[in-house]
């Protein structure tokens, strides 16, 4: 059942929430139950410290359960400074006196207890923080994005493998087409209507595109070494001045975690060395490699109306729908999310999770760079705390959407807006090509 038809029953939606709290810890802890010396290290300045975000997440959780919907007194006012994440940039924070590796689980635990109680006690109706359980489904996306932070960490993390998956699915049939015409035309653009939807999703509002064409899947790791093999990182022609200086200062040759031995392509993936799969979408790209990728294919990267509305748009109603396979919540056969592999899986893998127009891949797997900087929506107002959004609108930002393999289903949506520098690549983002359509293609 969607969170929608669970608003009128106010016992299974509490038992959904406390199930997706657990589903949430179960998988932070998971990344946590490291040894002492990998929780408080810090494996790259670009990252916290793994016992910085568990305690982080308590102490969200804290302020937005156990202090503010539950109006109980606080459990560790002393530590709200240390794990804001306003008051100290990450480089920082291994030198600051944060709670250790112990103390962080019991804090986690403390508060855990609490905001269940206050769950028990708690009207899911008539306020708006916590109308349809909101403010319990703001703090599960908050853990499952940190969730999907920590498994950035882990990555980043030298040293003989710790965390192991299975395989990926297979893929599944070939694609008829590479390409997905998108006709023009108004289509309904965010969402009013998803109860844990987050304020920079919001409204709904119809916007209008010109007909294009976007790739059927994501960028493979094949195709994308055809780019290195074709000289793309050499040749200006393909870069932004921004990019190109960005490429130069930075030194890339090839997607992070890749390297070439006697002409193969090799990755490292959480301590495995492994060789390179064709056939996935290509990850770890930061946006200005994406957007030279795009350009030497004679294409460009879509923009986030587009993405959208390749994902979403049913034209047999016109309707947007909310997944691409439609209104149904995620199942592990729609999308490959959630961490279970560790990996993207082989462009085709999720034939179900398909859109109308014949899109695939859209959800799961990499998140896909849009050409858009983050902005506000028109009539965007800032829900419940500007430092969620509000604070990162502008041009400095780009969006990314679909979410990817790391991402848990709670913290994706056909709506959801994720968004990051352009120099970034740390993160599970790749992208897919759209072009413009001439009249004689209709
Ligand atoms: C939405 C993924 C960009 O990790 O910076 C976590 C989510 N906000 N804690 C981030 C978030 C506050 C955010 N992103
Ligand atoms: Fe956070």
């Amino acid at each position: 059942m969607t969170l929608e038809q669970l608003r009128h029953s106010p016992e299974q939606l509490r038992t959904r929430i406390a199930e997706e709290l657990d589903r949430a810890r179960s998988r932070s802890a998971r990344l946590t139950d490291i040894d002492r010396e990998d929780l408080v290290r810090q494996h790259s300045p670009l990252m916290s410290p793994l016992v910085w975000d568990y305690a982080h997440i308590g102490n969200q959780e804290e302020l937005w359960l156990v202090r503010d919907v539950g109006g109980r007194e606080p459990v560790r006012e002393d530590i709200d400074n240390l794990y804001d994440a306003f008051q100290h940039k990450r480089s920082d924070r291994p030198s600051l006196p944060l709670l250790g590796p112990d103390e962080a689980g019991a804090y986690v635990a403390e508060v855990r207890r609490k905001a269940l109680e206050v769950l028990e006690r708690t009207p899911l109706e008539g306020r708006r923080l916590t109308e349809a359980g909101f403010a319990f489904g703001m703090i599960v996306q908050h853990e499952q994005q940190h969730v999907e932070t920590m498994l950035a960490t882990h990555q980043l993390r030298v040293g003989a493998p710790i965390l192991d998956a299975p395989p990926p699915p297979p893929t599944g049939p070939a694609a008829d087409r590479t390409e997905v015409y998108v006709p023009g035309g108004m289509f309904l653009m965010g969402t009013d209507l998803e109860p844990w939807a987050l304020d920079n999703e919001r409204p709904a509002h119809a916007v209008g595109v010109d007909s294009f064409w976007i790739d059927t899947d994501p960028v493979t790791n094949a195709q994308y070494a055809a780019f290195i093999d074709a000289g793309g990182y050499d040749d200006e022609r393909w870069w932004t001045p921004a990019g190109w200086a960005h490429k130069n200062t930075a030194g890339l040759t090839a997607p992070q975690f890749w390297h070439r031995e006697d002409g193969v392509w090799w990755r490292t993936r959480f301590g495995h060395v492994e060789e390179v799969p064709p056939h996935e979408a290509v990850q770890h790209v930061c946006w200005f490699e994406a957007d030279a990728y795009a350009r030497w294919a004679g294409k460009r990267l879509p923009t986030e109306a587009e993405w959208e509305k390749a994902a979403r748009y049913d034209p047999a109603t016109g309707r947007s729908l909310r997944y691409p396979w439609g209104d149904e919540d995620p199942t592990p056969e729609h999308a490959n999310l959630g961490g279970v592999y560790l990996q993207p899986a082989p462009v085709g893998a999720y034939p179900k999770g398909t859109s109308p127009l014949g899109v695939r891949g859209l959800i799961g797997d990499v998140w896909e760079w849009t050409s858009s900087d983050f902005t506000p929506y028109p009539g965007f107002a800032m829900f419940p705390y500007p430092e969620y959004s509000e604070v990162f609108f502008g041009p400095e930002y780009k969006v990314l959407r679909g979410g990817s393999w790391a991402a848990d289903q709670s913290a994706v949506r056909a709506t959801f807006r994720n968004w990051d520098y352009p120099i970034r690549r740390q993160i599970f983002s790749g992208f897919r090509c759209a072009r413009d359509a001439r009249d004689a293609d209709v």
